[in-house]
């Protein structure tokens, strides 16, 4: 049975916050990779331009992408803006293009507001949206340049910690919590206008997990987005396990667990997204 797992923000390379939850490595995210043929990386995967975290980023991601690998799995990788390549891919499209996958940085104007970067990052992200066709792999290589705007600017260096800096500003609380009100709608209307006929559409980014129907106004059509969170404090990490039988096509959003040093796939569904029994004739 064809086993499908997304997961995306592993954040790879950046340094753990003392919160209990055990550090990610390819020994402790080993479990997540047991039963499944196929894993879908959607972005973010490890911190490879961070200029500190960059060469602890790169050998956790390569260890990772052997372990997966030595065991028969095929991997996906898709960009982040932490992790971007224009050498990878941008998303893509599962299932005859029921299921949309793509990281999610290029849904809004405003990649990361809270960041002393946004500055720079929506300046480079407009100028390259102006230069760029505006299609779907135009704005995805545009938040791409953009992304990389970032790991130019010294203020990402000289600020503390993402997590401290936004903790000792309230006004930075207050702009995380805005824009995660908005982000799933912006993510309908990038489905609106990019993949209308996508029945699902999976991204991370903003790190916080979810599953919600909504349209990008409130006359618009109502689109099914599901996010997957992130491993690092204090979201919660989350995967999508897509099922392919020769009888069924199930799509599930599952939590991840720690237990005793390592990630496991909680037992139980978080929220099941459909079940579609296949006709005999469509057996494959
Ligand atoms: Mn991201």
């Amino acid at each position: 049975m064809p086993r499908t797992l997304i997961l995306s923000d592993l954040h790879l390379g950046l340094p753990d916050v003392p919160c209990g939850r055990p550090p990610r490595t390819p020994e402790t995210l080993a479990p997540l990779f047991e039963t499944i043929d196929r894993l879908i990386l959607n972005g973010d995967a490890a911190d490879i331009h961070h200029i500190h975290h960059r060469d602890q980023a790169l050998k956790l991601l390569d260890a990772t992408l052997n372990l997966v690998t030595r065991r028969g799995i095929s991997v996906t990788r898709i960009n982040g803006n932490h992790d971007y390549d224009p050498a990878q891919l941008d998303f893509v499209d599962l299932f005859d293009g029921a299921i949309f996958v793509t990281h999610g940085h290029a849904f809004s104007d405003s990649m990361l507001p809270w960041t002393p970067a946004h500055k720079v990052i929506s300046r480079t992200l407009f100028a390259a949206r102006e230069r760029n066709e505006k299609t779907l792999e135009g704005f995805l290589a545009a938040a791409g340049e953009a992304s990389m705007s970032q790991w130019n600017e010294p203020a990402t260096y000289t600020e503390p910690t993402a997590l401290v800096s936004i903790g000792l500003n309230p006004f930075r609380v207050a702009k995380v919590l805005a824009w995660w009100r908005k982000y799933p709608r912006e993510a309908a209307h990038f489905v609106d206008r990019f993949r209308p006929a996508a029945k699902l559409l999976v991204c991370g980014h903003s790190h916080r997990a979810g599953s919600w129907m909504t349209g990008a106004t409130s006359t618009s059509i109502p689109r099914h987005i599901i996010n997957t969170g992130g491993f690092t404090f204090p979201s919660s990490p989350r995967a999508v396990l897509i099922e392919d039988s020769s009888t069924e096509l199930s799509v599930e959003l599952r939590a991840i667990r720690h237990r005793r040093g390592i990630y496991v796939l909680d037992s139980r569904v978080d929220a099941s997204c459909w079940r579609i029994q296949r006709p005999a004739s469509d057996a494959r």
